[in-house]
């Protein structure tokens, strides 16, 4: 066994000036992702509320379509993107005790994923782009929407190049130490994303801008689903890493105990660099054009990615053990009862994570071969999106803006109670819309469509109430939308002015090794990472050249 060096760690505070600058920074990307949310979260009922049938005074096939495209942009790339990037900011300055620098390429690239999202926000809400957040060609919008959607990415990049240039200079000053734990996981975010954007860049730039420019006549939807989902499965992990770095770094301190488990979030960190992408075809079962055998790779290495969830499950949950124990528990489960509930960022990722549980077994069907078939396209995909990327990741960034953006703005946070039943809101909203649309899903409703009576169907006529109850949920949904938004403004307009104590990262239960281990190699996980994505993609993508291909023209139904 390997000696544990026990010297705590010394994390240096970045000068007075230094920390304001990255504060700023951070802020006027939390406020971007916080209107994005609101505009989304706008959008999300009046689509529940179509989907029951009622009938809205403004309602049209092509109202719900464009709804459903900047509620899928604002919240799943937007909201979700400048959460992520002023998350990273705080976690580079908080743990690396330098600014996050150099400054000029990390406000460049603040404003060009800002104009980015004006620029797709206006040409979807002009209704110029209903081509939803997938935008599948030869489904067709203006080619502002694709060029607005690739300066998001090139912003992205910049603050990727910002934190792998900050964990580089930190590591000339410390050549043997282990990376701070939150830090590890946000470069792990970073590289994930890297890896993943050569998709979509791919997609956008090679394909998507010269056909909707008119420069080629048309398109191979087949190589653009394939790009897409190269990107959109590893997608999924930028959105998720980052929530469960607030898991292992932030919760088990709120919750007043220890990380179960330094080396497992480690372990968690690293195996999510090695297997985010090599899944994608687990979106394209039913596409033509993939062999089976490919599919079935890409359904083995999705069970793979499955484990470092089932980690983070069992550590964290061992975690909130020791903190109960720690506040006095001493039964089997009376741990769970002793726990800060009423703590609006405790709560969020308590609550996030019970949905992500039932989420994660619906994804296993998802992510299932022959399973997949039975509820391919149908509402059950909605409702299992929502557990993930609208319950695990939204409620916990949700839950993290109470934690972080008092501390930013140096403001108490207002309208408290608010604050505290929002995350309960959503809890009840998730659980009958979600549980709702998995039956509706099972029993063959289609998702994706405007038509909730399906032409009078008798089929359709049997989902009616369960469609009713979703749209329950929705009501609970933006309810707890507008708490939090009426949070978020009420603090920055009427919080009084107090100093915070520094973030404290959470301890872990047995002191974690302060020399660098082989959890900080990132150029070899990165090079296995891409060898494996070789693997994975490499032939299908030349097969697919290789045969004759067939091209559709664009098409725009509204
Ligand atoms: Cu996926």
């Amino acid at each position: 066994m390997t000696r544990i060096d026990r010297a705590p760690v010394e994390v240096p505070t970045p000068s007075r000036a230094g920390a304001r600058v990255v504060e700023r920074l951070a802020l006027a990307h939390f406020w971007v992702a916080v209107i994005a949310f609101g505009v989304a979260a706008a959008m999300a009922l009046m689509q529940a509320l179509s989907r029951a049938s009622l009938d809205l005074p403004w309602r049209s096939a092509k109202m719900y379509y464009l709804s459903v495209t900047a509620h899928g942009v604002l919240m799943a790339l937007v909201f979700t993107t400048f959460f992520i990037m002023a998350f990273g900011y705080v976690v580079a300055t908080r743990t690396l005790g330098r600014e996050a620098g150099p400054r000029g390429l990390a406000w460049t690239g603040y404003w060009l994923a800002l104009i980015g999202t004006l620029a797709t926000a206006a040409t979807i809400l002009a209704g110029k782009a209903t081509v939803l957040y997938t935008f599948y060609p030869p489904l067709k919008a203006h080619p502002l929407f694709y060029i607005g959607l690739a300066l998001v990415v090139v912003g992205s990049w910049c603050w990727s190049a910002v934190m792998l240039l900050s964990y580089r200079a930190w590591r000339r000053v410390h050549p043997a130490a282990a990376a701070p734990l939150a830090m590890q996981g946000v470069l792990a975010t970073v590289l994930v994303w890297l890896i993943a954007t050569v998709g979509v860049a791919a997609e956008d730039l090679i394909q998507l801008i010269p056909w909707s420019l008119g420069l080629v006549p048309t398109i191979d939807p087949v190589l653009a689903r394939m790009l897409f989902w190269y990107f959109g499965h590893p997608l999924v992990y930028f959105w998720l890493l980052p929530a469960y770095v607030i898991w292992y770094t932030l919760l088990p301190q709120v919750a007043g105990g220890k990380l179960f488990s330094d080396p497992l979030a480690r372990l968690v960190f690293v195996l999510f660099i090695l297997l985010s992408t090599p899944v994608g075809f687990h979106h394209q079962f039913m596409d033509p054009g993939v062999s089976a055998g490919w599919k079935l790779l890409h359904t083995l290495l999705t069970f793979a990615i499955l484990f470092p969830s089932f980690v983070t499950a069992f550590t964290i949950t061992a975690s909130m053990e020791l903190a109960g124990r720690a506040r006095g528990a001493t039964g089997w489960l009376d741990w769970i009862g002793k726990l800060p509930w009423r703590d609006p960022l405790f709560s969020s990722i308590a609550l996030s994570m019970i949905l992500f549980a039932i989420g994660g077994i619906g994804g296993a069907i998802n992510a299932s071969f022959g399973m997949n078939a039975v509820v391919h396209n149908t509402a059950f995909i909605q409702g299992h999106f929502h557990l993930t990327v609208g319950s695990a990741v939204a409620l916990t960034f949700m839950g993290a803006a109470y934690f972080f953006v008092p501390r930013l703005s140096h403001r108490e946070l207002e309208l408290g109670l608010l604050a505290r039943v929002q995350p309960y809101l959503w809890f009840v909203g998730m659980m009958l819309f979600s549980i709702s649309n998995h039956i509706t899903g099972l029993m063959g409703m289609p998702r994706r469509v405007y038509e909730a009576g399906y032409g009078g169907s008798p089929v359709a006529a049997a989902w009616r109430g369960l469609t009713g109850l979703s749209a329950v949920g929705g009501l609970f949904l933006f309810t707890s939308s507008a708490f939090f938004m009426l949070v978020m403004i009420g603090t920055a307009l009427a919080g009084k002015r107090r100093e915070f104590e520094p973030v404290v990262w959470a301890q872990p239960l047995h002191p974690a090794p302060t020399k660098r281990t082989l959890f900080d190699r990132y150029g070899l996980w990165t090079a296995i990472a891409v060898l494996l994505v070789l693997v994975a993609y490499a032939y299908p993508l030349w097969a697919h050249l290789r045969m004759a291909r067939f091209g559709s023209p664009g098409y725009s139904p509204f």
